[in-house]
């Protein structure tokens, strides 16, 4: 591909970024908001939370978007943004996620991020919950594991609905909803301890999650008809290691635990290799009559995130043996890796885009995707920048890849890459693990100016866009 004749992407394609309330705003305690539970994690995803928030933790100020969010926006729209992913703070809206009435100055904080997004002609897309699960609901209800959880997410996304309902049009209901498996606490808002939550528990948590998702799927719905409602999952196509037909089969196995929750979302059911999983682990689930019919108000797109692909074997055992995005697996010794040992998979976009497509056939989203690395910021005829290579080549050749599956036939709404804007990474809770086109200068000590600076990736996504995709 090299110019926008040749082009394999659609006219309306939806270019764009993607970032979460809690890695980029900042201003944890400002205009009313509550405590989520990343305020108890100062450390990422390995250590256990806190009581209270501390001061280490560098997502109270993260990159400051909640006073910068004008002149960030303003960077992605000079970029050329059609759409941008954020999501919405649960806590900021209602700060204990159980209290009777929303908290305005919450709710004016995003009607002044629409504004902006408006005013630049650039598409909302919104994560109704991105890993920040008010910390009240972990502590008194043990999140989702307690039903009461879904009446609460009703509340918080009903009031959405009604307050943007007219102004956003794609939604996303939970981020990587099939995370929970690997990180209850992060995902979940789950306070049981990893080692002590039972599996019946553990699944109970995640059935509450899929009937939240199709209750606010329903009600969207009747509030605003002209909203588009996604899934979002976290996707690893899983190799077999070997073309032994038990590694081959331990693979398949291994997605199932990742598709199940799209097939939830999309048939409106479980399918019949989750109910055979459950039965073989003893889980009875307490399902009633209502949330069946609720299940079957399925979703009108699937979106993901894709990072990295594993292998899988059958002699793994309860072994995670390589580094990578939540979900365990074993190494590829075909694929090189990235600063934080996350195998590099172009191809492997290709497959999950042609793989959900041919299951779901429903219109697919690519809310994720990019590369971790350690940027180093250095001067360039007086101006400062970050010479990010490795990024562009990552990006560069995954969209080559994206072309080559919308020419199988796949139909894709959009891409927005991961942090699109240097912000708090999620696992491990600092700002050296950067992902963006634009460089804040923070340290992972908390210090540095907050300044922006447009890395060369910039003026190469910027290109990207504006020629549709040509320039790849
Ligand atoms: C996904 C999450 C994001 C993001 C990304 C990168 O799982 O949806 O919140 O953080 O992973 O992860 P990390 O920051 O750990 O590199």
């Amino acid at each position: 591909m090299s110019n926008t004749d040749t082009t394999p992407f659609p006219k309306n394609f939806l270019w764009g970024g993607a970032t979460a309330a809690n890695q980029i705003e900042g201003g944890y305690l400002d205009g009313g908001k509550g405590l989520s539970i990343q305020d108890v994690m100062p450390n990422g995803i390995a250590t256990a939370p806190t009581e209270a928030p501390t001061a280490d933790n560098l997502k109270q100020v993260a990159i400051d978007f909640y006073h910068r969010y004008a002149e960030d926006i303003a960077l992605f729209a000079e970029m050329g943004f059609k759409v941008y992913r954020f999501s919405i703070a649960w806590s900021r809206i209602f700060p204990n996620g159980d209290d009777a009435e929303p908290n305005e100055e919450g709710l004016a904080f995003y009607d002044r991020v629409l504004d902006e997004l408006e005013k630049h002609g650039i598409e909302p897309l919104v994560t109704i919950s991105h890993y920040e699960t008010p910390l009240n609901l972990t502590r008194t209800y043990d999140g989702w594991v307690s039903r009461d959880l879904i009446g609460f997410y009703e509340c918080y996304a009903r009031t959405l609905f009604e307050r943007y309902g007219s102004r956003v049009k794609y939604w996303l209901t939970f981020n990587e909803i099939n995370s929970v498996l690997h990180a209850p606490f992060m995902s979940g808002g789950i306070n049981t301890p990893k080692s002590e939550l039972s599996t019946k528990d553990l699944y109970q948590a995640i059935h509450h999650e899929l009937v939240a998702s199709a209750t606010v799927t329903k009600l969207a719905r009747e509030i605003a008809p002209d909203a588009q409602i996604g899934c979002m999952i976290l996707a690893m196509p899983t190799y077999p290691l070997t073309p032994d037909p038990d590694d081959v089969f331990a693979a398949m196995t291994g997605e199932h635990s990742n598709l199940m929750f799209g097939d939830v979302h999309v048939r409106g059911e479980y399918p019949g290799y989750a109910l055979r999983l459950l039965k073989e682990q003893g889980v009875e689930l307490d399902i009633t009559e209502e949330d069946r019919e609720i299940l079957k108000n399925t979703v009108d797109f699937v979106s993901f995130s894709y990072y990295m692909s594993v292998a899988e074997t059958a002699s793994r055992g309860n072994q995670q043996t390589t580094a990578g995005n939540l979900i365990p697996g074993v190494e590829n010794p075909t694929l090189k890796t990235s600063d934080w040992g996350w195998a590099i998979d172009p191809v492997g976009l290709r497959i999950v885009l042609n793989q959900f497509w041919e299951r779901w056939q429903k219109p697919l989203f690519i809310v994720e995707n990019g590369i971790g690395a350690k940027d180093q910021l250095v001067e360039v005829d007086g101006k400062k920048t970050v010479i990010d290579d490795y990024r562009i080549a990552y990006l560069n050749d995954h969209l080559v890849q994206v072309g080559e599956a919308l020419q199988d036939g796949v139909n894709l709404l959009g891409y927005t890459p991961w942090g699109c804007i240097d912000i708090v990474s999620a696992s491990t809770a600092q700002l050296s693990k950067r992902y963006g086109f634009i460089y804040v200068d923070r340290n992972d000590d908390g210090t540095g100016s907050l300044d922006r600076y447009r890395k060369k990736s910039f003026d190469w996504y910027a290109d990207v866009i504006r020629t549709n995709g040509g320039s790849l």
